[in-house]
């Protein structure tokens, strides 16, 4: 359906909507039995890059030199490192530091969140190991003490790591207490629910499925509508020096 051209993702400056609708599916390198919905990367501003990978029973991705970070949106993966075999299943993630050899094998049909980023080393601390988890073993804390707005920091707080992926999770009517404007990028994948994201100067209705791309200091907000809570995966760069 071709909609007479119309759609609510749209490219700016300062920010990125993509809403399933416009995905193309790509293979990347070494990838089988696997596509890649690419959302965001370094040719449109952003210094990492994410993507969505679906997976058909026994499809991997590909090797990275980079950090890679996954989520599983939907099925179940194995997941071999040099020193683990695990299964996860939806909600589990895995932390892959740069170069780091591993093997992501899909037992059913599969969609993986994808964030891969070259690692920026920080004087005095060693570079982060694998981390594995699940994120319902996670605590959550409400953000700016807003118990209808819960936090899951799906990585550990620790200078090592050069960025950040949490989930939020807005009661319907939940909304961010201030306007966000601030020096770290986002990648944001919509799990469930939704409401009105401002992104700048506009404002957008947003649906589970959809992926924001917000550029350092794109001035943000989100209120959730509906009748079911809206939850997102949200990808920060973090604990760095802007100067690099
Ligand atoms: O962590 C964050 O900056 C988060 N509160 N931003 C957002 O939800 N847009
Ligand atoms: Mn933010």
């Amino acid at each position: 359906m071709h909609n007479l051209g119309h759609t609510r993702s749209t490219n700016q400056r300062d920010h990125l909507l993509h809403t399933p609708d416009t995905f193309i599916r790509t293979s990347l390198p070494g990838m089988q039995q696997a596509t890649a919905v690419v959302h965001i990367s370094p040719v449109a501003g952003a210094a990492f890059t994410q993507y969505t990978a679906e997976l058909e029973p026994g499809g991997t991705l590909g090797p990275t030199s980079a950090q890679r970070f996954i989520y599983v949106i939907e099925g179940v993966v194995d997941l071999s490192t040099a020193s683990s075999f695990k299964t996860l299943n939806v909600g589990g993630y895995a932390y892959l530091p740069a170069a780091a050899e591993h093997t992501l094998i899909a037992q059913q049909k599969t969609r993986l969140a994808v964030i891969e980023k070259n690692y920026q080393h920080l004087a005095g601390a060693s570079a982060p190991s694998v981390l594995i988890g699940q994120e319902s073993d996670v605590p959550a804390v409400a953000l700016m003490g807003d118990a209808d707005l819960e936090v899951r920091s799906l990585l550990p707080d620790a200078p090592a790591f050069d960025f950040a992926v949490n989930t939020m999770t807005y009661q319907p009517g939940a909304a961010l207490s201030m306007v966000e404007v601030h020096v770290m990028e986002h990648g944001l994948l919509m799990l469930e629910g939704g409401g009105i994201y401002r992104l700048g100067d506009s404002w957008y209705p947003i649906k589970a499925g959809d992926f924001i791309w917000m550029a350092p200091f794109c001035p943000q907000w989100f209120g959730a509508l509906g009748k079911v809570p809206a939850k997102y995966l949200i990808y920060k760069d973090w604990n760095r020096h802007p100067l690099g």
